[in-house]
């Protein structure tokens, strides 16, 4: 059935035309099976080829046919060492793919220095069938530009997962270690597809009881079935652990009694893991423990716990994701006056996790003044794939152009190009360390991510942290292909509606800049009232500000002055109403409701359309995927169809009551020729 549950990696037959040129390039295999890397290399092609040629290529020690498919490193094969082919600049987990002669026959070879390369060129190759691409001259040459390229599960131990919308954790505690699920294997086929080489397996807000040596034990178990596919398991920690679960008194990072705790702890798990990752960790946050319950600083609590993971080569990953609610300073400020002053005071084994944006996960941010602020610690980058803040599972929203938007924002922490990618990606600062880190979206629904749209989030992710600077567009042709059809009367269609698709959960629902309307702590659907509570900080009036005069945070030198943790060249750009991005006014100014917009529209007509827009925008894309029918199996197509009506109901929901609660300020009429709210 086309019930998703295959991914991007469904290897449909080719049609017989285009069929017969693919076999005469792909006639026979030579893939070593010698590790378990390996085996598993060459179990994915013999799976991809044999269901997209129809037949699998016959195995062979040598390649010795014309159009033989050869696939190794120097050391697993001989005639990938004569071709030379694995040079340095390849690195660890970088390969190439080229056309070759070997004894006067063509064949395809994909070298690599690591079994990991030659895995990830062979995941490359069979992309290559799957887009239709030709297989004539090839010369590919990829290395990850990101070192680390991770999965962050908010999976609790009860299965339960934090903001997850795809049912419950893949990871079936109860069973494991013994029970090892088919579904961990084709997760790890799945990332190692797209070069994911990390995962964190449970929740930053994180229970105890994962570091005990049951939980350890399953933990194991897991990191078993994912080490083959390149793919390394790392831990939340949780702070206060050396009290829970170790009996002690306190969780002071600079007692001796906890610095020994976790040195032991970290010992118990490299002897089950012995390519445990290290530690994850969310400290002095929302009400989790941290350094700070004992004085000390996050520099002193990080240091601790790498000190712990360092003779075992493992790192700490530290968020940056800290605020608190009783600081009356703008949230958005707190995170860069924490981190910046601590620039230079951690172990060269700690990286800091820093949001995209300085709020949290909306829709549409300017990138986090963190970036490009801290050259000495490195960044790591923290996307969410899951849509917390963007309607869940039912709403599509293709989440590419929102990390790329980001990616390539200019900090001008070097001047200017100096793209948040090039810190993330380690080139602008020299950071020893890089890599980038998505919130997962996946659960135990048959399609593993709620809907099979979001699929394609988790697919761009990993695309991109892989290289920072590819083309979210590009990206969603290649997951349309290889996800519903190569038929362009398809690919156009859905293209065009994932990329517009962002840019219309930004109309209905936060547009200009607005932040953090949505109903509060479960975040789906609108709240731009004010819902009871003390906390000044998470009331969304606090962020839109809306008052007769006007609406819009005042973030300029003249309000919280959160513009100056920018560098100066974008400091005065977002000081400056006329200067700053439209896209970014309200998230930087105040504004009189008849200020004059780009469009030469009022402030307050121009919020109006753009409402409007965002449900114009989601019958536009149902309008698209009706005209689809036929041409998508119709098990996908008809959840997709009434996922578009659901949101549809909800753009119009999100529109009307945000302007019908807006105008209870502007007590301005609505624009002509825009219907009154229902
Ligand atoms: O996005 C917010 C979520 C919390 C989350 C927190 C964080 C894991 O609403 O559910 O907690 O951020 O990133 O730590």
């Amino acid at each position: 059935a086309e019930d998703g549950y295959d991914l991007w990696l469904r290897y449909r037959p080719i049609p017989e035309a285009d069929a017969v040129a693919y076999r005469a390039r792909v006639a026979q295999l030579v893939a070593p099976a010698a590790t378990p890397t390996q085996q598993a290399t060459r179990d994915e092609l013999v799976r991809g080829l044999g269901s997209l040629l129809g037949a699998a290529p016959a195995l062979g020690d040598t390649a010795n046919v014309d159009g033989a498919l050869i696939v190794g490193t120097p050391a697993s094969s001989k005639q990938i060492a004569g071709l030379k082919l694995a040079t340095k600049d390849l690195g660890d987990e970088g390969y190439r793919i080229r056309s070759v002669t070997l004894d006067g026959r063509n064949a395809i070879a994909i070298a690599a220095n690591t079994d990991a390369g030659a895995m990830h060129g062979a995941f490359h190759f069979l992309r290559l069938l799957q887009t239709r691409e030709p297989l004539a001259s090839l010369d590919i040459r990829e290395a990850p530009r990101t070192q680390l390229r991770m999965l962050n599960h908010w999976d609790n131990l009860t299965r339960h997962v934090e903001r997850g919308y795809a049912g419950e954790s893949i990871w079936d505690w109860h069973k494991l270690p013994d029970y090892l699920s088919p579904r961990y294997t084709d997760y790890a086929r799945a990332n190692a597809s797209i070069g994911i080489n990390a995962t964190v397996l449970n929740n930053v807000n994180a229970s105890a009881q994962q570091l005990t040596p049951m939980y350890i034990e399953k933990a194991a178990a897991l990191a078993n079935v994912f080490r083959p596919y390149g793919i390394r398991v790392f831990l939340s920690a949780r702070f206060s652990a050396p009290v829970e679960i170790g009996g002690l008194k306190t969780a002071d990072p600079l007692d001796p009694k906890v610095r020994a705790w976790w040195k032991a702890k970290a010992d118990e798990i490299y002897k089950a893991i012995p390519d445990f990752g290290g530690f994850l960790v969310k400290a002095n946050s929302e009400g989790q423990p941290g350094p700070q319950d004992y004085g000390r600083t996050h520099a002193d609590g990080a240091n601790m716990m790498a000190d712990a993971v360092k003779p075992h080569g493992g790192i700490v990953i530290w968020r940056a994701f800290v605020y608190s609610h009783e600081t009356p300073d703008d949230r958005a400020k707190q995170a860069y006056n924490e981190f910046v002053p601590l620039d230079g005071k951690f172990r060269d084994n700690v990286m800091v996790q820093v949001k995209n944006g300085a709020i949290d996960f909306q829709p549409r941010e300017p990138f986090h003044p963190l970036f490009g602020a801290m050259p000495k610690t490195p960044l790591m980058m923290e996307f969410q794939i899951t849509k917390e803040y963007l309607g869940f599972a039912t709403h599509l929203a293709y989440l590419g152009p929102l990390f790329e938007e980001t990616l390539r924002a200019d900090t001008y922490a070097r001047g200017k190009g100096s793209t948040v990618a090039k810190v993330v990606d380690g080139e602008l600062h020299r950071y020893r360390l890089t890599g980038m880190a998505g919130v997962a979206n996946i659960g135990s629904d048959r399609n593993w991510s709620g809907s099979h749209f979001d699929q394609a989030n988790w697919y761009v992710f990993g695309r991109l942290a892989w290289n920072p600077e590819l083309s979210s567009r590009d990206i969603a042709q290649e997951w349309t292909r290889m996800t519903f059809s190569n038929d362009d009367d398809v690919v156009q269609p859905v293209v065009a509606m994932m990329m517009g698709s962002r840019e219309a959960v930004v109309d209905y629902m936060t547009p200009l800049g607005l932040h953090h309307l949505m109903g509060r702590s479960h975040h789906y659907g609108p709240g731009p009232w004010v819902e009871g509570g003390p906390r000044a900080d998470w009331t969304s009036v606090y962020y839109h500000r809306a008052s007769k005069d006007g609406i819009g945070f005042d973030r300029t030198t003249r309000g919280s002055d959160t513009v100056s943790q920018y560098a100066r060249p974008v400091a005065a750009q977002f000081d400056d109403a006329a200067k700053t991005p439209e896209e970014f006014l309200l998230w930087f100014h105040h504004l009189p409701w008849d200020y004059t917009t780009k469009s030469g529209r009022t402030l307050w007509d121009e919020l109006v359309v753009h409402y409007s827009r965002g449900v114009d925008k989601v019958r536009d894309m149902r309008r698209t995927w009706d005209g689809l029918q036929g041409k998508v199996d119709p098990e996908r197509h008809a959840q997709v169809a009434t996922f578009l009506s659901i949101q549809e109901k909800e753009a119009q929901w999100w529109r009307d009551a945000s302007i019908a609660y807006f105008q209870t300020f502007s007590q301005r009429p609505l624009p002509e020729g825009l219907a009154p709210p229902a």
